[in-house]
């Protein structure tokens, strides 16, 4: 069993890429079987129709009505009140003993993410010999400049904090909306942290200068990149390549994306 969480800001693209890479795997092999999981108790419309859904267990508007909280309040007690029902999304899950699992995770990324919900979910779910991958979107519509790139690679290193067991890859969600220039810049940003620092001091001024040269120091402390993969809904060719980056990491030894 092969199960993905899709991760990332508010729009950014993560429902439409569950819908979109279900249909893409089973086009490309219809022997297979893919599971789509919705974790969003707050979603009213979606791009798709999940397999199993917490929504048949906890109703945003639901929790509203009986703590008599607001949106944002009942969005956080939601989230902590979904790990009550880890195991019947678990047995849902295994009823239909999947091949792919595809998690589609709410907008509130900090609520799955930074709260205890998300990781013990992430941890629970899946049987037998089950491996997982993260795929955080980097929403393009923020990281042309290099100020919303450093803000979102913060965010995917936290992510990647958290779930610290599971790989991750990073993807230019929405690439479609960007030129062949930009994107291959924001590419050239996520390998090597020394073009950032040149765009930041080309593009950035004062204290957003100093404090994305500051981060971008510190991912080069660290040694790390943020490979970002291109990937749209509207192009069967990132799909592929999606594909295609999410098999590498399952066929391989996950231990060594840790
Ligand atoms: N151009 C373009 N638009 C996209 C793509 N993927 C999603 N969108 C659009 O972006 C908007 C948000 O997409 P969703 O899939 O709902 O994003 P999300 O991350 O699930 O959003 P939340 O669940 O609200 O956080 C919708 O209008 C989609 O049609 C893409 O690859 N290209
Ligand atoms: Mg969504």
């Amino acid at each position: 069993m092969l199960l993905n969480y899709f991760i990332g800001t508010a729009g950014s693209g993560k429902s439409s890429l569950t819908a979109n890479l279900k249909n893409y795997i089973l086009n490309r092999n219809p022997e297979v079987s893919v599971v789509t999981l919705n974790l969003d108790p707050g979603v009213k419309n979606m791009p798709y129709i999940p397999d199993v859904d917490i929504r048949d267990y906890l109703v945003l508007e639901e929790v509203m009505a009986e703590y008599n909280l607001g949106p944002n309040g009942a969005m956080i007690l939601s989230s902590d009140l979904m790990i009550n029902y880890i195991d019947d999304l678990k047995y849902e899950i295994d009823q239909y003993n999947p091949d792919w699992v595809l998690v589609d995770t709410a907008g509130q990324l900090e609520l799955f993410s930074f709260r205890e919900t998300g990781p013990l979910i992430a941890s629970s779910l899946g049987i037998g010999d089950v491996q997982k991958s993260v795929s955080f979107l980097f929403d393009s519509n923020f990281v042309k400049r290099p100020n919303g790139f450093v803000s979102t690679l913060l965010l995917a290193a936290s992510v990647q904090f958290r779930f610290k067991d599971i790989p991750q890859i990073n993807l230019l969600s929405k690439s479609d909306l960007l030129d062949e220039d930009q994107i291959d810049m924001i590419l050239n940003w996520s390998q090597d942290f020394l073009a950032l620092e040149d765009s930041t001091n080309e593009r950035e001024k004062g204290l957003i200068r100093e404090l994305s040269l500051l981060i971008s120091d510190i991912f080069i402390q660290m040694g790390s990149t943020a490979e970002l993969i291109p990937c749209s809904t509207v192009d069967e060719h990132a799909l592929d390549l999606l594909f295609g980056y999410l098999q590498r990491v399952f066929n391989s030894d996950q231990s060594q994306f840790y």
